[in-house]
């Protein structure tokens, strides 16, 4: 009996920890980008609609990202190109975006195809 109520006090404070570590309300900006994926997203800071990958696209309108990515965050253990034409082509120069780096793009958000090199 007394193991029980042991048991139920320890679950009862690791749900109270848990409660407080996890604020109710649901990740916002950055925060919704998980560890393994390059992600892009739609306004400067990590803000607005999100795309995420784990080798990449050929075509970011598949993904419906087209012309959208104003910042990035790569979580991957890999380096990934990202280049203003689909199938990887690129004629105004790649961006490169380094493993674990988080940056606003900077520049026309033009982007149209993305793959680990
Ligand atoms: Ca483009």
């Amino acid at each position: 009996m007394s193991f029980i109520r042991n048991a139920l006090v320890t679950v009862a404070a690791a749900a109270s920890v848990f409660a407080l570590a996890t604020p109710a309300q649901a990740a916002t900006g950055w925060d919704r980008c998980n560890p393994g994926y390059i992600c892009l997203f739609d306004y400067d800071n990590g803000q607005g609609p999100m795309a995420w990958f784990q080798i990449g696209s050929p075509d970011l309108r598949q993904q419906d990202f087209d012309n959208r990515t104003q910042s990035v965050w790569n979580r991957t253990s890999s380096r990934f190109c990202l280049y203003v034409n689909y199938n990887y082509a690129n004629d105004q120069g790649a961006g490169t975006s380094f493993s674990g780096i988080q940056y606003n793009t900077n520049e026309v958000n033009s982007y149209s195809s993305l793959k680990k090199c």
